[in-house]
């Protein structure tokens, strides 16, 4: 491509080769002009919002000079490229991180200040890019970084949602869902007008026969809608790579308007059917953890991974190389079976337009994918109708028959004695209505399965996933433990600590790049000054979070109380509802003390967040008991200090960088079994916080990594949840446990508020099994969390724990998680640039 340039042409554009800035001078000038001419305002009119704005201006010229070289980089090299296909990337801000990874923060600081603006202050103008829920999402943006750090050639592939997961407003305790239109000004996106694939939908399919006797399908009529890429680079640590993000928006595909409807006086229909295009990736459904069925995400999901795959096949196709090496130039990760259509349409695309026979588009398909599963929660396993993917998909439908016919083949000349195992394996689940198991179709166009923590890659092979374990043996399941990137989790959210633990593991490109690096800070958890800057940055942090909980909240709570914290979304099985109603055992306790005695308590504040899902009547019940309980024991004289309770509004990743470094304890609490992995669990810990949780998901290898003197475990294994669930249906004599029913019993005398309004929690373990076992562990959780206190009022033991924890987190960086994926499943390696120290002069 570039020898086709004649060389004066050549010479002109070398001669004016652009480079971002590179001193405070440069910055000040780049913020300038963009203030100047770009934003059209001047030194008289530059608020904090337009001080952002050419900031980030200014940081984003230099990642597109980078992100250009990294992809001509990888293009001239014909590397084998990962493409990670997601349906939320939880990315919170950019401009700080960009900042941090480039490398240039200090000088983005002095060059602000002699502007006249406090760089803290600009940061905070910006608004969260929030496309995702929870865990899962911000895995996908953990995975992102890693991947930009560690050099690998990989795009994610995503949908542009004009509104991100709602905002929550906490009204009279309640929550109440605002849109989250964060659009308005986002200079992180590059929209690619020219960039744009047309998607089908609906239709019918017709088969042709040639001369051969060979026959194609074709799916003809039915509507299309366009899609349009919008690209947002991905800077890496220490490093000039820069990688793509691609999100999909979707619009008319015939432009602004249908003309033909326009001339004909139709305007309101020509508009509407604009608008009814637009619809498609207008916003990210709500739910975490839970399948919904509904026809607008199927369309979603298919929307985007055909706009991507044909993407990706574009790129194949200019490589000119023969079809069989497509898996050795591309592999595909399903993020959960969001994205499990990409399978058939690969497989559409090799036999009905590239003319392949069906084996060999197969194994080309199985090549390419892999397969990552998040969930063994039966709600959350994704299935969806046969009728309605004959009426949306009927091309899909067929291939997908036909992948399950030769899967039944195989599977009966493997198990000719099994009858009832085509049944229970079967894509199509022979029920009324019939239905396509989403999960199913990815293992079988698969060549790896992934659980994301030790327990729970172990729960898929014998539970859900059992069956294709003994077709396929046990090699395509593996384990990839969650990570996540210490550069927004420890540089970026803690900064202080951060400095600290560099001072003392080689310098933070070093340990930032390699983090079982941390180890080196065991060394010093005797050294007096050590250990007193390390509680100092801690008590630092909870003032902070304590002037933002007074500012938000009205609530004036002590930095010296233990702040104990749950922040993550509101779910049954992650038991926001145990952790309350131990706070009201709590409350209950001290009520009935002495003043004397009270005031030997260990004064606590109870710091809860997350979002329910807006359809999720119970998860709202507990936000609302929640709510209920603080009122009464912030405003109650006889506890002052000695308990607060705290609804932070609006959880959501930028508020997680304040609220992870200020905690003493975090609660990870799920019902055994349940939890696939957390990453949350891995945020605090790094932060220099406790944890109190179950043996659930990830807790299991970091109390491994940490050592069990350094975690607070309690609560019933994976192991004996079936047999306690059959005994609360079955066993006859289930008793609720005593302190619990105490709970119960002020709760529905009307301490927190009408009885009424919590009657589902307690009936839900009273009455309908306690599903998620609340009673079972009550009583281990209350005498962890006398423990605790016992061991919180040891500063001296306490501060031992954290740093000796800290040093033996380097496991859970997701660089070394992602490092797996591409030795085990991607089969890639890092394209380094020529010179990967010199991060501010490009190669
Ligand atoms: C799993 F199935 N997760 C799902 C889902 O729909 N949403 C979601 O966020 C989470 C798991 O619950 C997790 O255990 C896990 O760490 C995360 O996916 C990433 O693997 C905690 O959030």
């Amino acid at each position: 491509v570039e020898a086709s340039i004649p060389e004066p042409q050549r010479q002109a554009w070398l001669k004016h080769q652009i480079t971002g800035f590179e001193d405070k001078d440069d910055f000040e000038k780049q913020v300038v002009r963009h203030v100047e001419t770009t934003l059209a305002r001047s030194m008289f009119n530059c608020d904090e919002t337009a001080a952002y704005a050419a900031t980030s201006l200014a940081f984003r010229d230099r990642l597109v000079i980078e992100w250009n070289r990294t992809q001509q980089r990888q293009t001239f090299a014909d590397s084998k490229r990962v493409y990670y296909l997601s349906l939320e990337f939880l990315m919170g801000r950019a401009l700080d991180n960009a900042m941090l990874n480039i490398g240039l923060k200090d000088v983005a600081q002095s060059g602000l200040s002699d502007l006249g603006f406090r760089v803290e202050d600009i940061i905070q103008q910006e608004h969260d890019a929030a496309l995702g829920n929870g865990g899962l999402g911000r895995l996908a943006a953990c995975f992102l970084d890693s991947l930009a750090s560690l050099n690998y050639p990989a795009w994610g592939y995503g949908l542009r949602y004009r509104y991100g997961i709602f905002k929550q407003e906490i009204i009279d305790g309640y929550q109440v869902e605002v849109p989250d239109y964060w659009l308005d000004f986002n200079p992180w996106e590059f929209p690619r007008h020219d960039v744009t694939v047309d998607i089908q939908f609906y239709g019918s399919v017709n088969k042709t026969t040639d001369d051969t006797g060979k026959i194609t399908a074709h799916w003809e009529g039915g509507d299309t809608v366009r899609a349009v890429a919008y690209d947002v680079p991905i800077p890496g640590f220490a490093t000039p790579s820069t990688n793509n993000l691609r999100l999909w928006s979707s619009k008319a595909a015939s432009g602004e308007f249908d003309f033909q409807k326009f001339n004909n006086g139709d305007y309101e229909s020509s508009v509407g059917d604009q608008q009814r295009a637009e619809t498609i990736s207008a916003v990210l459904y709500p739910n975490d953890n839970l399948d919904r069925g509904k026809e607008l995400r199927l369309k979603q999901q298919y929307f985007w991974v055909a706009a991507s795959l044909y993407d990706i096949v574009r790129r194949f196709k200019k490589t000119k190389r023969a079809w069989r090496e497509f898996p050795d130039q591309v592999a595909i990760q399903l993020n959960d079976t969001h994205p499990t259509l990409a399978i058939v349409e690969l497989q559409r695309i090799l036999i009905d337009l590239e003319g392949l026979d069906w084996d060999d588009a197969w194994s080309i398909v199985q090549k390419t994918f892999g397969y990552t599963n998040h969930t063994v929660l039966p709600e959350a396993l994704e299935k969806w109708s046969v009728g309605l993917f004959q009426h949306l998909l009927p091309r899909h439908l067929q291939i997908i028959y036909d992948i399950n016919m030769y899967f039944l083949q195989f599977v009966e000349r493997s198990f000719p004695q099994d009858r009832d195992m085509l049944r229970r394996v079967s894509i199509i689940e022979e029920s009324q209505p019939k239905m396509v198991r989403m999960a199913y179709l990815a293992i079988v166009g698969s060549h790896k399965v992934n659980g994301v923590a030790e327990l729970h890659s172990d729960l898929i092979r014998t539970t859900i996933f059992k069956d294709f374990v003994a077709i396929y043996g046990p090699d395509k399941f593996v384990n990839v433990t969650n990570g996540i990137t210490p550069r927004r989790w420890l540089h970026q959210a803690n900064p202080g600590l951060s400095d600290l633990i560099a001072s003392k593991a080689g310098g933070s490109e070093h340990f930032l790049k390699d983090l079982t690096l941390l180890n080196k800070i065991e060394l010093s958890v005797d050294d007096p000054a050590f250990r007193k800057e390390w509680a100092a940055i801690k008590l630092a942090n909870k003032t902070r979070l304590a002037d933002y909980i007074k500012a938000t909240t009205g609530v004036e709570v002590s930095p010296k109380a233990l702040f104990d914290v749950q922040v993550k979304r509101i779910h049954e099985y992650k038991r926001q509802q145990m952790n309350i109603f131990g706070v009201i055992h709590r409350y209950l306790t001290l009520k009935a003390q002495t003043p004397a005695e009270r005031k030997k308590a260990q004064p606590r504040v109870n710091i809860f967040g997350g979002k329910a899902a807006p359809g999720y009547w119970m998860a709202k019940q507990i936000i609302h008991l929640i709510n209920s309980v603080g009122a009464v024991v912030n405003n109650d004289p006889d506890i002052g200090d000695a308990l607060k309770v705290i609804f932070l509004e609006d959880y959501n990743v930028s508020k997680a960088e304040m609220i992870i470094p200020a905690s003493d304890l975090s609660e990870h609490i799920s019902t055994a079994g349940t939890e696939a992995s957390g990453t949350s669990n891995m945020k605090f810990v790094l932060n220099g916080g406790l944890i109190i949780g179950t043996c659930d998901g990830a807790n299991i290898e970091i109390t491994r990594e940490i050592g069990e003197e350094n975690i607070f475990l309690f609560g019933n294994l994976a192991e004996d949840v079936d047999d306690l669930r059959h005994n609360h249906t079955y066993g006859g004599d289930h008793k609720v446990d005593a302190s619990l029913q105490k709970v119960f019993a002020a709760i529905e005398s009307g301490t927190f508020g009408s009885a009424q309004d919590f009657s589902g929690m307690i009936t839900a373990v009273r009455d309908h099994g306690d599903f998620y076992l609340v009673s079972d562990d009550f009583h281990s959780y209350l005498e962890t969390q006398d423990l605790v206190d016992k061991v919180y009022a040891d500063q001296e033991t306490w501060v031992t724990k954290c740093i000796t924890s800290v040093a033996r987190m380097g496991f859970f960086s997701s660089d070394r998680c992602i490092n797996e994926y591409a030795e085990e499943i991607w089969n890639i390696e890092p394209l380094k640039p020529e010179s990967a120290a010199g991060i501010s002069k490009g190669e």
